[in-house]
């Protein structure tokens, strides 16, 4: 009988400014960590895929880089990522922070996003914080921009939740179900996300890196995984390259007596052995490489490749 049954698989990007909880939302939608966060804007740097398969079928998820107004070579390539995320997927999460108000950098995505062809699912995140006060202003923003009232739009949606609490949720996978045309899963049932090993490990140290020196980080901030070997024992050999592009920012990013890289080490080494599957034996260095945002060459090493 299951064999008659017909499944819904399909794309689903999640698009939105930096900051507003795109990542938490991925993590919250699959229940596991795949994508790091941080109260940081710009932390995703690039396309990240999460897959969730059920009974009713199976939804890629893909968390992009925050849409911003910024110029160097890297913000090209975020910005670039973030929109072409939007080709070639069934149904558009747009997600805002319905806690602030609509800004300079909303316009910029809604104008992105509105003539794309696809459904559009307005995500209201952060109603724990102030039960959506402006959540009136982001509805008039999709009005204003398509110059249409609501219900002429019905391939608009918009829905409250809290990526962070989890409330609405699995209501919001329900939502995405219903927007997904019927047809094969697209990843073996138990795959969870394709975002290559050296990457993801990369990003959990940045993460770390973020969390342990809050304001102070510097916005010039990358992690190489430079070599990941096994060593005796089923031990995992793991130097990760820390680079900045000022020598001040590599005695912040040391600490006092090395400081800042013990704990960075320490909170990072945990999930590093859970995505390796054994003991990790972790080394950082940091470089200083002036301008590397700007730096094809050095984009490319990190994966954030040019396109
Ligand atoms: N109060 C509250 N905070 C949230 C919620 N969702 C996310 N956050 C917080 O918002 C901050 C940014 O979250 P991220 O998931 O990194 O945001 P993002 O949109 O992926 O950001 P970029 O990758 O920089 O574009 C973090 O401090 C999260 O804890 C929510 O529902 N409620
Ligand atoms: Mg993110």
């Amino acid at each position: 009988m299951a064999k008659n049954k017909t499944i819904k698989c399909g794309m689903v990007a999640i698009v939105g400014r930096p900051n507003v909880g795109k990542s938490t939302l991925l993590n919250a939608l699959l229940g596991e960590k795949v994508s790091i966060v941080s109260n940081v804007p710009q932390t995703t740097r690039h396309q990240i895929r999460g897959i969730y398969t059920n009974g009713r079928g199976q939804i890629v998820f893909i968390d992009t880089p925050g849409l911003h107004l910024g110029r160097d070579a890297l913000d090209r390539h975020m910005n670039r990522v973030a929109a072409g995320s939007v080709d070639g997927v069934d149904c558009v999460i747009h997600l805002v922070d319905a806690s602030e108000h609509v800004g300079q950098e909303e316009r910029h995505v809604v104008s992105q996003l509105k003539d794309c062809g696809k459904p559009v699912i307005v995500g209201l995140n952060k109603v724990d914080v102030t039960k959506g006060k402006y959540v009136p202003d982001y509805i008039r923003l999709w009005e204003d921009l398509r110059g249409k009232t609501m219900t002429e739009m019905p391939d608009l949606v918009l829905f409250p939740l809290s990526a962070l609490k989890g409330t609405n949720v699995s209501k919001l996978i329900d939502l995405v179900f219903e927007r997904l045309p019927e047809g094969p899963m697209l990843y073996p049932q138990d795959t969870i996300t394709d975002l290559p090993r050296r990457m993801a490990m990369a990003d959990i140290i940045r993460e770390k890196l973020f969390r342990v020196m809050r304001e102070e980080v510097p916005h010039s901030i990358a992690v190489i995984i430079e070599k990941a070997q096994p060593r005796r024992a089923k031990t995992l050999h793991v130097q990760a390259l820390i680079l900045v592009d000022r020598d001040s920012q590599k005695e912040i990013v040391i600490g006092k007596k090395g400081e800042v890289l013990k704990t960075v080490g320490t909170e990072a080494r945990p999930e590093l052995e859970e995505i390796c599957g054994g003991k990790v034996f972790l080394e950082m260095f940091v470089k200083v490489r002036k301008d590397w945002r700007d730096d094809p060459a050095m984009l490319a090493e990190m994966g954030y490749v040019e396109q």
